[in-house]
């Protein structure tokens, strides 16, 4: 990447026009911190290329380093680069072979971006991930040979998709052995007097450690974000100070952290950059338990693959009492602060347990559709679509959701049908598998094909681990799939017509119009 231009990122869906970031970035990405991006990339492409092995957990790392709004720390973006050890430093440049090429080099990368971030939380949990790192060598060689066309490229698009799959599972497998089965809870959002810390991000496993070392701290823990249906799982859930969740989706961030007396930790993705007006206000000293100079990076935390500059980074000892000292000396709130509430925890497990009663109303005609509103969410206003299609679906529909897209509606009263509620948290994008699953369970159970189910998928993406899960239902064969807010900037015209003419993959139109489709 990067020409004559001082950057060039298309990846996710905010990318700037519509086109790409060139000169500017939407998710505040300077040029230099792209340009270390792009040369991490190309040491990784240039390794694959010449068969030399990369320790899976560098590999997945440096990966995962490459993901929107992870890592903006130009200093641990060039301890990577030092750990690949490679003497290439120029820009990667996806742009050989005809645009369709070029396409489906950018398209490979970005679903193995996500990929890589999947199987990244299986391998700290102790899993092999060996099948899914051999596949990842193999697509980075496989984007490195210039003579590789369309015929060769679309295979190993496809081949992500089914390797996405695996990695879904693995992940799934990887939680429920270690947490437990996540069973339905309803999480509360009041925030309690006292010393606090704000978890954000995906990763169970950092959420876990810090939960064993700030026990019996005087120091309660809430979620924030994707890290909400942690809740759920009883290896987490049996930490009495794991109190609740705190704020809403990411974007949010740097407006619903100001002036919080604080510590926050931020395990994965997303990570909104603070806005110069947030420390501004900060040093001003008039935000309610900030003391004066107090600056917003001082109190935010990074582990694993994220990386913010001139923010504190936990390293793989996974030390947190800088973290844990951090919430103590700003001491929280001294009142509490009153909040509603939310349910979560219905992975694949707790939706089976009802597969009787589910496949009842469906033959009798109670639950005619089920909407699966899943995905990112983003600041586009016009993700307004996805709270007015849930709000608008018939009442003989029930939705389930997964993601940070959720955040769009999941504070609404949709009732119920019977004793089953109308809105299913399944969890965080990474529980995608929990779906799939459900899915496959409800086509033995209705003797169906899964493009026969009565299940809509509707999409909405916006960084590279919502693409993975795209690639993963095309590999399923899934048709008819919703896509939203809009088409990838990566996909030139002809391989987005593949994906129209095979797999009726249609972008979201207005709520009205696609519900009259999708219900009749
Ligand atoms: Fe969201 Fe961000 Fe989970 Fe993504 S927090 S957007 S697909 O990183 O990971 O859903
Ligand atoms: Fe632009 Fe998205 Fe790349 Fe950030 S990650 S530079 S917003 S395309």
């Amino acid at each position: 990447m990067g020409t004559k231009s001082e950057m060039f990122c298309n990846q996710c869906e905010q990318t700037s026009r519509g086109i790409a970031c060139t000169y500017f970035s939407t998710c505040g990405k300077p040029s230099k911190t792209a340009n270390f991006q792009d040369i991490i990339t190309g040491s990784l492409i240039n390794l694959a290329k010449l068969g030399e092995e990369i320790p899976d957990k560098l590999l997945l790392e440096a990966m995962y380093a490459t993901c929107t709004n992870v890592n903006f720390s130009n200093d641990a973006l060039e301890k990577i680069i030092a750990r690949l050890d490679q003497p290439f430093s120029k820009y990667y440049s996806f742009n050989y072979g005809d645009e369709d090429a070029g396409s489906l080099r950018v398209f490979l990368m970005v679903g193995m971006r996500g990929v890589a971030a999947y199987a990244y939380h299986a391998l700290v949990l102790g899993f092999d991930v060996s099948g899914i790192t051999e596949f990842i060598r193999r697509g980075l060689a496989g984007i490195a040979r210039e003579r590789n066309g369309v015929k060769q490229l679309l295979p190993l698009v496809m081949e992500c998709g089914k390797v996405s799959l695996d990695a879904l599972e693995l992940l799934d497998q990887a939680n429920t052995t270690k947490f437990g089965d996540p069973a339905p809870v309803t999480v509360s959002r009041t925030i309690e007097p006292g010393p606090f810390i704000v978890v954000s991000g995906h990763d169970l496993n950092d959420l876990k450690l810090l939960l064993e070392q700030s026990e019996g701290k005087g120091v309660n823990v809430y979620t924030n974000g994707e890290m909400l249906p942690a809740h759920a799982y009883p290896e987490l859930k049996k930490y009495a100070h794991l109190k609740g969740n705190f704020g809403t989706v990411w974007y949010k961030q740097s407006q619903e952290f100001t002036g919080v007396p604080a510590a926050f930790l931020f395990t994965t993705n997303c990570l909104h950059k603070p806005d110069e007006k947030f420390s501004e206000k900060l040093i001003t000293g008039f935000l309610p338990g900030i003391r004066p100079g107090e600056e917003f990076q001082e109190c935010v935390f990074t582990t694993a693959a994220v990386g913010y500059p001139g923010v504190t980074h936990i390293d793989d000892d996974k030390d947190f009492s800088p973290v844990i000292a951090k919430a103590i000396e700003l001491g929280g709130f001294s009142e509490a602060q009153a909040g509603s509430t939310y349910t979560t925890g219905y992975g694949h497990n707790a939706v089976l347990a009802k597969a009787d009663a589910i496949v009842g109303a469906v033959k009798s005609g109670a639950i005619k559709r089920f909407l699966l509103v899943g995905g990112c969410d983003g600041s586009r206003s016009d993700r307004y679509y996805y709270t007015e299609f849930v709000k608008q679906a018939p009442s003989d529909t029930v939705i389930l959701t997964l993601g940070c897209g959720k955040y769009r509606f999941n504070d609404l009263d949709l009732g119920s049908i019977g004793d089953l509620p109308r809105l299913l948290d399944m969890g965080q994008c990474n529980d995608a598998y929990s779906a799939l699953k459900v899915a496959r369970a409800l086509t033995e159970a209705l003797g169906c094909e899964v493009n026969d189910l009565p299940l809509t998928i509707v999409l909405s993406w916006y960084e590279q681990k919502a693409v993975a899960v795209l690639l993963a239902l095309l590999h399923l064969g899934i048709k008819n799939i919703y896509l939203g807010p809009t088409w990838p900037a990566f996909l030139s015209a002809n391989i987005k017509k593949q994906l129209i003419d095979n797999y009726n993959l249609t972008m979201i139109s207005t709520p009205e119009e696609d519900l009259k489709k999708i219900c009749g």
